[in-house]
């Protein structure tokens, strides 16, 4: 293992530091103390038939290690996946930021990246509707700097103190612990009507942001306005972007519920996956850059972080570059005991006033403490900084480091005064000197209150697909309330946001539609805020599932293969059962799976390939009928070659023109088929959808899967 990651050239300082603690178990079985066991089966007992005794210490070590073997999931965030990486900036920032990482794009600076759900338990499944982490430590040479983000650029609350509040609303009721990581019950909706700052968040929760396809199809924000610091002490205001190269894409609803029992480790194993083939994911970082002298420039407030700052506005300027190709050796370890913190900072990047990044700087150690039993987790290995470490804080549970000497204070004398302070001019971190003053009150900043106007923003930029959406999951969350009031709150809500919007949420919901428009909409929008509008221009990872049984006609199956795969994507052929089948040309064709193991909600598009047995096989087989339907559901590419077209036409696929008998190629509500047309055409139009992601122009209510 270690071996092949040098191989790849992924070494780099952060792994070459994890080394030394990394441990393979390829020796003789011993106990913690490393006295040799031979027997790790019986416990030590008097006779055949009992008692055991208590000085078998193996047992002991052994049982009582198990039974210590369990923290504290994270209060928040508590199921992730984790991957390391490096980082790179395309050219130096310096002329924003002194920090070193920014300035050489020599330096490769190594990253750990932890993805996440929100609301779930550690248990829970991947592709329910909520927010993504996106967490990165850099572990630059002057200390780690902690990019604590999410999928989504705006957040819930404008103040930290309210965090507690709305954590408790949108996780299991307390009661009766239901349910397991969704947002459609009662308690949080209870909450956001009551709570109409949420209202722009809730935009971005009920569109498909809330359910990607992977975590390498999602873009990542550090929400918060931070603030860079050049060498001369001069500031500029920032927003954090990462832009997937994969571009930004999504489930269908429907999809992401069934994924979650099909395969409740979807989004963790596709970023698995796609390390272990070398496909690395790939992020750009931007930055959004505001001079100080225009902090009062726009309609809204910067540290309000209920607020983008449109693109439109502010471009987003592409800094660097960021890649993950390394999976972590072990889960707990690493991606457990990670420790993210978003006063994590390194000279040149500090924080603004923001009332939400204030009160994270504050909770992020706070949570840490508990989570992982004292003061001394940053000495584990994945949080361990590549830059040196000398202070005088010792002791603690699990300290790691064997401090020599006979001093642990400032200022000291016998110790030589070590160690010793560092001059700014040598790299200490020096806050940025910002000019404060004002009473103490306990009051939101009137320049917070607009809680519409950018849900409004956000709902006009919506494509006529992505407002298809954005209503189904309202009707759905509020569908699921028990209590009407609390339906009828959050309609009356959006009545602010848009009025259509809260009429139709209210017909579904079986609410008064709202009679009159609360605002006018401001008719403004933001197109980059669309995933209509993102990268649609390969299928690199893509994956395909073909349905084959004996009889089918490889030749046309191969071919795709070939073409698929040279563009990156994954090809497997899913047959009745799993081993091989035999074509009609009598040769053997290997399967990948076993159709019954799998399901069409694990695959980007799906081919019935020809063959006269091989299709009537897959006639017969109900599991392969639903699979197709399913995908065309799901608004995914579909195809049939040659008697594959049968299938198709078999199926309840409303409207879809198929390919005739002739030598050509159809493509219809993305349902590419051809008889036996030209399988250059054929592949170049497969390709195609299949980069679009998916077929949203289609009718998929009328499809019964
Ligand atoms: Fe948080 C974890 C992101 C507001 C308190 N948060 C956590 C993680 C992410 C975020 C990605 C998981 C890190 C990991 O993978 O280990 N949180 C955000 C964003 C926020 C935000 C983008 C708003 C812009 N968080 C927020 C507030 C508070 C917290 C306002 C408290 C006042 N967050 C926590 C926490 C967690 C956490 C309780 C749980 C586990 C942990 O920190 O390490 O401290």
């Amino acid at each position: 293992m270690a071996e092949a990651r040098h191989e790849s050239g992924v070494s780099n300082e952060k792994d070459r530091q994890l080394d030394p603690m990394r441990t393979d178990s390829d020796r003789q079985l011993t106990t913690n103390t490393g006295v040799k066991v031979d027997d790790t089966d019986n416990s030590l007992q008097v006779g055949d038939r009992g008692p055991t005794l208590m000085e078998d210490f193996h047992f002991r070590e052994k049982v009582t290690h198990f039974d210590h073997e369990r923290i504290p999931e994270r209060v928040v965030h508590a199921r992730g996946a984790g991957a390391y990486g490096y980082f790179h900036p395309y050219e130096s920032m310096a002329r924003y930021t002194k920090a070193a990482f920014l300035s050489d794009p020599a330096e490769h600076t190594p990253v750990f990246v932890r993805f996440s759900t929100v609301a779930g338990s550690r248990g829970s499944a991947d592709t329910v509707r909520d927010v993504r982490g996106f967490a990165t430590k850099f572990y630059t040479r002057e200390g780690n700097f902690d990019l604590v983000g999410n999928n989504m650029p705006v957040f819930f609350i404008q103040d930290g103190i309210k965090f507690p509040d709305f954590v408790h609303a949108v996780k299991p009721e307390p009661h009766n612990e239901i349910p397991q990581a969704q947002s459609a019950h009662d308690t949080l909706w209870d909450f956001v009507g009551l709570q109409p700052e949420t209202t722009h968040m809730m935009m971005w929760l009920m569109s498909d942001r809330a359910i990607p396809r992977s975590f390498r199809m999602m873009q990542g924000f550090g929400v918060h306005t931070f603030r860079l610091v050049n060498e001369h002490g001069q500031g500029t205001f920032v927003k954090f972007h990462w832009k997937p190269l994969l571009g930004t894409h999504s489930l269908v609803w429907d999809e992401a519920q069934k994924v979650a029992g099909k395969d409740p480790d979807f989004n963790r194993r596709d970023l698995w996956d796609a390390i272990e083939r070398g496909q690395y994911p790939e992020w750009e970082l931007g930055f959004q850059l505001v001079p100080e002298a225009d902090e009062h420039r726009f309609d809204f407030d910067l540290l309000d972080p209920t607020k983008i700052i449109p693109e439109e506005l502010v471009p987003v300027t592409p800094v660097g570059r960021l890649v993950l190709n390394r999976n972590p050796d072990n889960f707990f370890a690493e991606t457990e005991q990670v420790a993210f913190h978003t006063a994590n900072v390194v000279p040149g990047i500090d924080f603004t006033n923001d009332p939400l990044l204030q009160a994270r700087n504050f909770s992020y150690l706070d949570t840490q403490l508990i989570r992982l039993g004292g003061p001394n987790f940053q000495q584990i290995p994945v949080n361990r900084p590549v830059a040196e470490v000398h202070n005088n804080q010792r002791d603690g549970f699990g300290q790691q480091r064997v401090h020599r000497g006979q001093t642990s204070y400032f200022p000291n004398s016998l110790g030589g005064g070590c160690p010793y302070l560092a001059s700014v001019e040598e790299g200490a971190y020096q806050h940025y000197q910002e000019r404060v003053d004002g009473a103490k009150i306990r009051r939101r900043s009137p320049s917070f209150a607009d809680h519409y106007s950018q849900a409004t923003l956000f709902y006009n930029s919506m494509s006529p697909w992505e407002k298809q959406h954005l209503v189904a999951a309202f009707r759905f969350e509020l569908g699921k309330c028990e209590h009407r009031h609390v339906r009828e709150r959050v309609v009356h809500n959006l009545n602010n946001v848009d009025h259509t919007l809260a009429r139709e949420v209210a017909v579904g919901v079986g609410v008064e539609p709202p009679q009159e428009e609360a605002v006018p909409n401001h008719g403004r929008s933001s197109p980059a805020l669309s995933q209509a509008n993102t990268v649609m221009d390969s299928i690199f990872s893509r994956q395909i599932a073909v349905l084959v049984a004996d009889g089918v006609v490889s030749g046309p199956v191969l071919e795709l293969r070939q073409a698929m795969e040279k563009e990156g994507a994954i090809v497997e052929l899913l047959a009745p059962t799993d081993g091989s089948v035999r074509g009609v040309d009598g040769t053997e064709v290997e399967v990948d799976r076993a159709l019954n193991t799998m399901a069409s909600v694990l695959y980007d598009a799906v081919v019935v390939p020809g063959g006269v047995n091989s299709v009537e096989t897959l006639l017969g087989d109900g599991y392969a009928l639903h699979f197709v339907t399913e995908a065309f559901k799901h608004a995914k590419p579909v195809a049939g070659i040659g008697e594959g077209v049968d299938l198709l036409a078999r199926l309840p696929l409303p409207g879809v023109r198929l390919a005739d008998g002739g030598d050509g190629v159809a493509v219809d509500q993305g349902v590419v088929t051809t008889r036996g047309g030209d399988s250059d055409v054929f592949n170049r139009e497969f390709t195609r959808l299949l980069a679009h992601h998916r077929v949203w122009d289609r009718e998929l209510d009328a499809v019964p899967a």
